[in-house]
C-alpha cells in the first residue's frame, strides 16, 4: 500500500499546488511554445498530408488556429525580434542578422516580469545572451545542436546530454515544478526543431525508415524569373551540408530528376521526424497543465519564427515571400476566452503576438508597439476595419536570394526583389563573389493561382492593379515607418 500512500501525498499537493495557483487571481499563466522553421504544410490541423502531429493539433482542438499568420520578415533572428517586441526591424534594428536595440525596445516578457509575472525561456533565443525580462532561463548557444546541446544560463555554460527538443522540454517541466506558485507565470519553450541540421532523435527517425512521402506538384519546378535563377535553395543543393546532415548518398547513375525525388525524400524523412520528437515532448507540457488543474488559465501559444518551403517550387528553405515560408502556424488555446476548435482566417501577424499577450495578461502595452491584441478575434469577433494586407521585408543576400520587400493583401501577393545576388555557388552561405544587381517584381491573384505560379506583373490588363498595389505598399510602409524606398542598394 505504499503507493496508496504516494498518491494521497500527490493528490494533497496538487491541492495545495491548485490552491496556490488560483491565488493570483484571475491573471492568466501563458506557456509560448516557438517552433523554428516548422511549417503548415507539415502540422496535420492545418491540413498536411506528410505527416501527423497530434499533441499540436491537441492545442487546436481546444483553441484557435490562425490560418492566415505571416512573419512580417523572415529567417530567425528578426523574426524572433519581431515576436519580442511587436515591431518591424527598420524600427528595433533587427534586420537579417543584426540584433534588436534592447536599451530602445522592450519586450513583452519584460513587460510581465515587471506586471509581476514569473518568467522563463528554455531553448532557442538566436539575440544574444542573456536577454532581460526572464527570471530564469536555459539558451541554447548560437543556433543550438540536436544531440547534447550546451545551453548558457546564468550559471554559465553547461552541456545537457540527449536529444535537444528532449532536453529544453526536461528543463521546462522542471521549471514548473519549482516555479512561484504564488505568482502567475510566462514560460517561453523555444525549440530548436525543425531547424536544419534536421537530426531527429533515434526512436522518430525509425518511425519514417522506408516511408515514401508524397511529393509536391512542383518539385521539379524550374524557375524562369532571373531574381529566382540564382537561388541554392533548390533540393539537389541540401547535399551541401551532408557534412552536418549524414544523409546516404542517391544511388549513382540517377538522372538529375531522380536524384533531386530522392534527396527530397531523405529531406522529408528527416524534416518530419525531427518534428514528432518536438510534437511528443509539447504533449508532455500540455500533459502536465492537465495534471496539475492549470490547463483552464493557461494560454497555450503554438508558433513558428516563420513558415518553410517542403520541395515547393522545387526548394527548400524560408527567405522567400511565398506563400509556404511567409505563413507561420499560429494556435492559440485559452479555454477562458476562446471557442475549442474553432479557427479564424483574420490576418494575424507576428508583431501581434506581444500585444495579444500583454492584453490578455492585462498588462500594459509595449510602447510603441506596430502589432495589435488579436483578443477580439479569439472572443469570436474580428473587429470592423481589421487589417486586409501586410508589409513584409527580407534584408541580406544570402543562399543566392535577393533582398525582397512586398505586400500581400487578402488576395493579391507584389513582390519588389531590389539589390544584389549572388551566383556563386561555394560551400558558404554568405556569398562574398559574383555579385549583381537584382530589380525585378512579381505579382501573384492568390484567388487563381494560390500555387503562385504565373506572374501577372507584366501583363497588360494587371496594370491598374499593379498600380493599385503599388501606392497601397508605399503607404503602407510610410505607416509603419520604414525609411527606405526600396531595400538598400549598396551597389552603384
Ligand atoms: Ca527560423
Amino acid at each position: 500500500m505504499k503507493s496508496f500512500g504516494r498518491l494521497v501525498a500527490i493528490v494533497f499537493l496538487h491541492g495545495v499546488a491548485a490552491a496556490a495557483a488560483a491565488s493570483h487571481g484571475t491573471r492568466p499563466n501563458i506557456v509560448f511554445i516557438l517552433a523554428d522553421d516548422h511549417t503548415t504544410q507539415a502540422i496535420s490541423c492545418y491540413g498536411s498530408k506528410l505527416a501527423r502531429t497530434p499533441q499540436i493539433d491537441r492545442i487546436a482542438a481546444g483553441g484557435m488556429r490562425f490560418d492566415h499568420a505571416f512573419c512580417t520578415e523572415s529567417i530567425c533572428s528578426p523574426s524572433r525580434a519581431a515576436i519580442m517586441t511587436g515591431k518591424y526591424g527598420h524600427i528595433t534594428g533587427a534586420k537579417g542578422w543584426t540584433h534588436y536595440d534592447r536599451v530602445r525596445n522592450q519586450t513583452f516578457p519584460e513587460a510581465l516580469q515587471a506586471a509581476g509575472y514569473h518568467t522563463a525561456l528554455f531553448g532557442k533565443y538566436h539575440m544574444g545572451e542573456n536577454p532581460p525580462g526572464f527570471d530564469d532561463l536555459a539558451i541554447l548557444k548560437g543556433q543550438g545542436r540536436y544531440r547534447d546541446p550546451q545551453l548558457h544560463s546564468k550559471g554559465g555554460m553547461k552541456g545537457y546530454p540527449g536529444h535537444v527538443s528532449d532536453v529544453i522540454t526536461d528543463l521546462s517541466l522542471a521549471w514548473l515544478e519549482k516555479r512561484d506558485p504564488n505568482r502567475p507565470f510566462l514560460l517561453c519553450i523555444h525549440h530548436k526543431a525543425t531547424h536544419m541540421p534536421w537530426t531527429p532523435a533515434d526512436r522518430s527517425a525509425k518511425n519514417f525508415l522506408g516511408v515514401t512521402l508524397p511529393e509536391p506538384p512542383t518539385l521539379l519546378e524550374t524557375s524562369k524569373a532571373a531574381a529566382r535563377s540564382f537561388t541554392r535553395t533548390t533540393i539537389d543543393k541540401l547535399l551541401r551540408w551532408n557534412r552536418e546532415l549524414a544523409w546516404p548518398e542517391p544511388a549513382p547513375g540517377l538522372d538529375d530528376a531522380a536524384r533531386t525525388r530522392s534527396i527530397y525524400q531523405q529531406y522529408l524523412r528527416s524534416y518530419l521526424a525531427t518534428a514528432q520528437g518536438m510534437d511528443e515532448n509539447i504533449g508532455r507540457v500540455l500533459d502536465y497543465l492537465d495534471r496539475e488543474g492549470l490547463a483552464e488559465n493557461t494560454i497555450v501559444v503554438y508558433a513558428s519564427d516563420q513558415g518553410f518551403l517542403l520541395g515547393e517550387h522545387g526548394w527548400f528553405d524560408k527567405r522567400w515571400m511565398l506563400e509556404e515560408s511567409l505563413r507561420l502556424p499560429f494556435i492559440v488555446r485559452y479555454p477562458k476566452l476562446v471557442r475549442p476548435g474553432s479557427s479564424s482566417s483574420a490576418m494575424a501577424l507576428n508583431i501581434d503576438f506581444a500585444p495579444t499577450l500583454l492584453d490578455l495578461a492585462g498588462a500594459p502595452p509595449l510602447a510603441g508597439a506596430q502589432g495589435r491584441s488579436l483578443r477580439p478575434i479569439l472572443a469570436g469577433a474580428t473587429p470592423a476595419g481589421w487589417r486586409k494586407e501586410m508589409y513584409y521585408r527580407y534584408y541580406p543576400e544570402e543562399l543566392g536570394i535577393p533582398p525582397q520587400l512586398g505586400l500581400r493583401t487578402d488576395r493579391y501577393k507584389l513582390i519588389h526583389y531590389d539589390g544584389l545576388v549572388s551566383n556563386d555557388d561555394g560551400t558558404t552561405t554568405q556569398s562574398t563573389k559574383g555579385m549583381r544587381p537584382i530589380d525585378e517584381w512579381e505579382l501573384f491573384d492568390l484567388k487563381t493561382d494560390p500555387g503562385e505560379h504565373v506572374n501577372l506583373y507584366h501583363a497588360p490588363a494587371a496594370q491598374t492593379l499593379v498600380t493599385e498595389l503599388k501606392s497601397r505598399l508605399a503607404r503602407l510602409r510610410a505607416e509603419l515607418g520604414d525609411p527606405e524606398a526600396t531595400a538598400q542598394r549598396t551597389h552603384p
